[in-house]
This record gives C-alpha cells, structure tokens and sequence, in this order.
C-alpha cells in the first residue's frame, strides 16, 4: 500500500476488552423474530447464527478476496478508483477521509457502469446468499413489530433497482504501531451505514468497534461462523427512530490481518423514506420527506463520521 497520509490515531481513555453482550439470536428458533426486535430497539446491531449461508461459500469468497488483495499495487489500481465502485486504498469517500485500510466497493446492481471485477464477486456480490438472509430477517422483524404485509422492508431490496452494495475491506497489520496507553489506529472511521440493513461477515482478527447509547465504544469479538447484522440509517427512518442505526468504526491491528466482507442492502433511488404509518402510533413523523437519491446525494457531500440525518431530522 502506498501512504498517502498519516493515519488517524484516535485516543480514547479506555482501550476497550471484548463486549459479552452482543445479542446472538438464533434463526431456526421460533421466537426469534421478538428476539430480533428487542435487539434493534434496545441495541440496533446483533449476530446470528443457524443463517442458512453455506461456509464452503463463504470461505471461496474470502479465499478469492485474499487473492485480489496479494496482487501487486498496479494490478488492483486497474480497478480503481472508486468512484463509487472500484478499488480503493486509503481514502475513503469523496471528502478527505482515510484510514488504514484497502477495500473493493461493488455495486450488487448488474445495470450500473462498474463492472470490471464482475467476473470474480460480481456474481459474489449477487449471490453472497446474504441478499435472501437479510430478506428474512427484515421480514420476521415485520412479523415482530407486528406490520403488514412482511415484505414491506424487503422489497426494497428485493427490487430489481434495489442500490445495495457489496463491500470488501482489507486491513493490513500495521506493525510499526503499537496499540498503547489506549490509542487506537484507525481502520474505518467512525460512521452509521446509510442503507436499511448492514450484513458483516469477518475473518477471525477483532477490530469492529460499536458506539453504545450511553456513547462508550465496545469492541465486537470476531467470528468468522456468524454474520454481524445493524441497522441502518433508513431503518431508523422507517421505524420512526424505534430501531436505531449504530455508529461504528474499525480498528487495525498490529500484527493480523483483518478481512470482512459487508452487504448493505437498500432501496431504489426513487423510494420514498419515511416512517411507516403503522409504526407512527398516531405521533409525527421525527423526520422530513425524502428519497434514497436525496438522501444519497447529501451522503456523499458529507465527512464519514458525520450525522447524516441531521439535515431530516424535524426540528
Ligand atoms: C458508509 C457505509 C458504506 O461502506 C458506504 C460508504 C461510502 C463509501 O465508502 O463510499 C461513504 C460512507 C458509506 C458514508 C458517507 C459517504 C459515503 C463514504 C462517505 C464519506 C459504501 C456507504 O454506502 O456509505
């Protein structure tokens, strides 16, 4: 990797120890789907296993990705920049954001420009199983919030415009930092994910950070046999703030490797985001109308670890 800037060192008082108390929920159990609610209302992020996704799957895609990033500097700059899809190292984003990772954006939509790796995750990307997954959970959280008809969340991403994004971060081990008197390197910056939904799978090296609600940062542990599921911004939305989108960031590591692939499902440009009816229980709406294009399109003018939601909030 080439550096092109010095990377952010965030400073925190504590260097925080694994958090036990990820809600781990369990999809083939029958009361999931409550499970699943009481986790986006009480934490906005959770694992699940018995995910239906075959490892043999999983484990071809992460084989294929630790290709793609042994290949020399030349080779992966042939499918850069991102500009939004592509490879990208370093910077992240259009407005000035770095961090000690190399990543592959993917569009999961085969009608976009980008398609130069097709060949390799295009197809991953479509397939990663985690599409119909990410289905499921959003309908048995239909079923839990008690909504009509289930597929309200997941047409949108079942759509054939659905903008969803696949995404494969590389964090090389950075060995001349030394994780000390609680200072973190920073990987990916702190952000919420703007989609409706966040899947994650990582290899077996921590990093993932989440932000609680009483503002502490936890360290997620790794496991590479569940998928790391959170909300995202336009859940919040459609939920009326009942589910809350969480901020999270990654940290390197001195010594290993951290690998993650992430699915981030969301809707068609034109959909409108707002909150369900159902779900408004006779209050407000919290927020102001928009589409996923607006919303979007201020995205992309604003600095990872900004609140984007702000500018929708009503005041
Ligand atoms: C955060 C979540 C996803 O990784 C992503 C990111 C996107 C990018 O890397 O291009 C963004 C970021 C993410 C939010 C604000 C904008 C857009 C970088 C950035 C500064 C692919 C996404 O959809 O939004």
């Amino acid at each position: 990797m080439v550096v092109l800037s010095k990377p952010a060192i965030h400073k925190s008082k504590h260097c925080p120890t694994f958090f036990p108390g990820v809600p781990l929920i369990d999809l083939s159990k029958p009361d999931s789907k409550t499970q699943l609610v009481k986790a986006c209302e009480d934490f906005g992020f959770f694992k699940v296993i018995n995910h239906g996704v075959p490892i043999e799957f999983i484990k071809e895609l992460e084989s294929e990705a630790v290709k793609f990033f042994s290949l020399p500097m030349s080779d992966k700059e042939k499918a850069g920049p991102p500009d939004p899809f592509g490879y990208g190292d370093k910077k992240i984003g259009p407005n000035g954001d770095v961090g000690w990772v190399e990543y592959l954006l993917l569009t999961t939509n085969n009608q976009s420009g980008y398609q130069k790796f097709a060949s390799i995750f295009g197809e991953a990307a479509e397939n990663f199983a985690v599409k119909k997954m990410a289905c499921e959970i959003l309908e048995m959280l239909a079923d839990g919030l008690k909504i009509q008809p289930r597929n309200v969340f997941s047409k949108l991403l079942m759509d054939e415009q659905s903008d969803s994004v696949f995404r494969l971060n590389h964090y090389p081990p950075c060995p001349d930092f030394q994780e000390s008197n609680g200072r973190n390197l920073i990987g990916f910056g702190e952000h919420t994910d703007p989609q409706i939904i966040s899947v994650l799978r990582s290899n077996n090296t921590s990093g993932l950070q989440i932000s609680l609600k009483d503002g502490n940062w936890i360290s997620i542990p790794p496991d590479q046999n569940s998928f790391f599921i959170n909300v995202g911004d336009s859940l919040q939305v459609m939920t009326n703030g009942r589910f809350k989108s969480v901020r999270h960031r990654v940290v390197a590591n001195s010594s290993k490797s951290r690998l993650s692939m992430i699915y981030f499902g969301g809707p068609p440009l034109s959909e409108k985001i707002a909150p369900l009816p159902s779900l408004m229980e006779g209050g407000d709406s919290l927020y102001k109308e928009f589409t996923w294009f607006e919303y979007k399109k201020s995205a992309y003018k604003s600095r990872l670890a900004d609140n984007r939601l702000g500018v929708f909030e009503k005041i």
